[in-house]
């Protein structure tokens, strides 16, 4: 099977943000999940150039519009491949091939004389680029940009639009799937059963230049949206390619609402009189606002997808995305809810399971993947829930559910959290009888993330590849992983070298958007007096003699618990060589039983102090960055406890 998936081609009048970001990230996820199902696939996006917003955005630059637009253009393409997003083309309106495209297309549509020259007066609105009607007036204003159109009176082309209207009526009804969710088919539904208009498709020049000429009328050009729409033909070679005839009868696109209209009602009508037949499927999805308001550039509340991915990471961007909006309703955007999302799902759910199947792997088996012997009846559940998982998985990922796919793969997840609870192997360890219910365990415990990484790696490609290649597979492997030929249970091979490598997700604290701030929230000022206090404090160095004072050793962790009534202390028994006490603030960062065994820096002669009844004979060192992430410091290699640091 073919999936020609497409996203909106973007105007070139602002530059991307995190609205644009989503539907490119759904198209590429929904692009590798079906290549991952062995599809041939063909994902495209791009820009669209032409028309008044382009023009006006052009003038306030002050440039020419071609120019502007190579520069918005480049920024577009430019924002997409460190969001881990890999379109198979990228078209834009001004490409010699598309502008030949459509004035084929409008004198196709011209001879068989469905346009022709009328007079038009009516309301239009420049943010949306077409002319509304007094019913989608809110308060004399169009409701997405709060401007008040303009009136217009002129002679131009019409597209007999109307025509087609029984047409697409019947379409519509016949295809349940041909626009998702239900809730816009019904809307579009709803449009067409008043009279349809005929569309006006040209702009004279005395107001308008920057767009294609008409083939048939010199004095004017395309109206814009009758230009972009023909880009998903022009990007596989319409009308007489290889790439054509294998990619238009699986055409998916996907569009935010506000341009529903276009893609539901002008296109298919549009297709119809070219003689072709519609699209696949219509995906529409709702808006991300920002407290209540949809983030748009008109608006000016925008999120920028490059700040988000310095902040954050790339996968937990498009984790975050992809899990939190309910495909076709509109979602909520804040730095506190996409913390959350790093520090509950990502880090504790699957990097602790992740973190602690490894570490034990290496612990109790010497890195290599065991070989099982006969199951009970909580290893079949945990199998079962797995191979469930992938289906499940696949069917919510077909119909746009994903949300709900991530949610599965988030069940299985915390089912084998709950697994190391109850297998307990770090005490199976301790007995030598009990080996082979410890190899189950642990190679149950590789194969339910061999299964995780395979259903994760679509929305987060470069957390797949990690987790993969730590299970002991090589890039090939990972990217030769398909859904049809590896969603059995039971296909690690053991005997498989795991590599123990970092965390897949730092934990995160609540931070500012907007820079530094103080405990308060109030933000820094430079050359305020705690940025001398700062300067002085710099200043203030410590002399040779007083760093030798301290007394720095290798300490190994021979045993690690949670101390009672704390949330922060774990209480780590070391030896360095001798065994001694120490407690340290590190239980929101690591589970005890993947701390045993690894090697950390102390200082050995600090005064002992007690912490929770528990006294401490030293401090473990660990390094903290400014998004509260943190990390134990080791020597670079195993060393013999005990060993001085200096
Ligand atoms: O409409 N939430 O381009 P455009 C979710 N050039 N998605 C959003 C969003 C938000 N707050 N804001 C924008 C155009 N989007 C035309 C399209 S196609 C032949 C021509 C996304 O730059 C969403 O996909 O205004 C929306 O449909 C699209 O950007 C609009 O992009």
């Amino acid at each position: 099977m073919s999936l020609y998936i497409t996203t909106p081609i973007y105007y070139v009048n602002a530059q991307p943000h995190l609205g644009h970001a989503y539907t490119t990230i759904v198209a590429d996820t929904f692009s590798r999940f079906r290549k991952l199902c062995k599809e041939d696939v063909r994902f495209q996006t791009g820009t669209d150039e032409h028309g008044d917003k382009v023009a006006e955005a052009a003038q306030a630059a002050g440039i020419a519009p071609k120019e502007y637009a190579d520069r918005i253009s480049a920024m577009f393409r430019e924002a997409w491949p460190p969001l881990s997003i890999k379109p198979d083309t990228f078209i834009r309106t001004t490409d010699e091939d598309h502008i030949r495209t459509v004035q084929e297309i409008l004198q196709k549509v011209y001879d068989q004389g469905d346009i022709y020259l009328g007079s038009y007066s009516g309301l239009y609105c420049r943010g949306c680029e077409r002319f509304l009607t007094d019913k989608e007036l809110v308060e004399g204003k169009c409701p997405d940009h709060q401007t008040t159109p303009t009136p217009i009176s002129e002679s131009n082309y019409f597209f007999r639009m109307s025509k087609y209207q029984d047409w697409l009526i019947d379409h519509i009804k016949r295809n349940p799937s041909f626009i998702t969710p239900e809730r816009y088919r019904n809307e579009v539904l709803s449009f067409l059963s008043e009279p349809l208009e005929d569309l006006c498709i040209s702009r004279p020049k005395s107001r308008l230049t920057w767009g294609i000429s008409l083939p048939f009328d010199d004095d004017f050009v395309t109206y814009v949206w009758f230009d972009a729409l023909i880009n998903y033909l022009t990007g596989i070679g319409y009308p007489d390619s290889d790439e054509f005839r294998r990619y238009w009868d699986a055409a998916a696109h996907i569009i935010a609402k506000d341009i529903l209209k276009p893609h539901a009602i002008y296109w298919p009508t549009m297709l119809k009189s070219i003689g072709l037949p519609p699209y696949k499927h219509l995906h529409v999805h709702g808006y991300w606002n920002i407290n209540e308001a949809k983030m748009s550039k008109s608006i000016g509340n925008v999120v920028r997808p490059e700040t988000l991915r310095q902040d954050y990471g790339v996968d937990t961007v498009r984790y975050f995305l992809m899990r939190e909006m309910s495909f076709g309703l509109d979602a909520s955007f804040s730095d506190e809810s996409i913390i959350a999302r790093q520090n509950s799902d990502l880090a504790n759910d699957l990097g602790n399971l992740f973190s602690r199947s490894l570490t034990m792997i290496n612990k109790f088996t010497d890195g290599l993947i065991p070989a099982p012997a006969g199951l009970s009846r909580e290893d079949k559940e945990l199998a079962e829930a797995a191979v469930n998982m992938v289906n499940e998985y696949t069917d919510q990922m077909n119909s746009f559910a994903f949300n709900r796919a991530l949610q599965a793969v988030w069940a299985v997840i915390s089912l084998a959290n709950k697994y190391i609870v109850t297998t307990e192997p770090w005490v199976l360890a301790k007995d030598k009888t009990k080996a082979d219910r410890l190899n189950t365990v642990l190679y149950n415990l590789a194969e339910t993330l061999r299964l995780i990484t395979l259903v994760l790696s679509p929305v987060m490609p470069e957390t797949g590849l990690k987790m993969a290649l730590a299970l002991g597979n090589t890039e090939a492997e990972f990217n030769n992983q398909n859904l049809i030929d590896h969603c059995a249970w039971g296909l690690t091979a053991s005997g498989m070298k795991i590599k123990l490598g970092d965390s897949l997700f730092p934990r995160l604290e609540k931070k500012s958007k907007t820079g530094s701030k103080d405990s308060k929230g109030k933000k820094k000022e430079k050359g305020s007096p705690e940025d001398k206090k700062n300067a002085d404090n710099a200043a203030n160095l410590v002399s040779f003699d007083d760093f030798k004072k301290l007394d720095l050793r290798v300490a190994e962790i021979k045993a690690a618990e949670k101390i009672k009534k704390s949330e922060r202390l774990l209480k780590l028994t070391v030896t360095a060589p001798e065994e001694r006490t120490l407690v340290a603030g590190i239980a929101e960062y690591y589970q005890p039983e993947e701390l045993v065994g690894r090697q950390v820096i102390m200082v050995a002669n600090l005064k002992p102090v007690k912490l929770m009844g528990v006294t401490s004979h030293g401090m473990v060192l660990a390094a903290r960055d400014e998004q509260g992430r943190l990390t134990l410091t080791s020597p670079g290699e195993e060393i013999s406890p005990g060993s001085k640091v200096s």
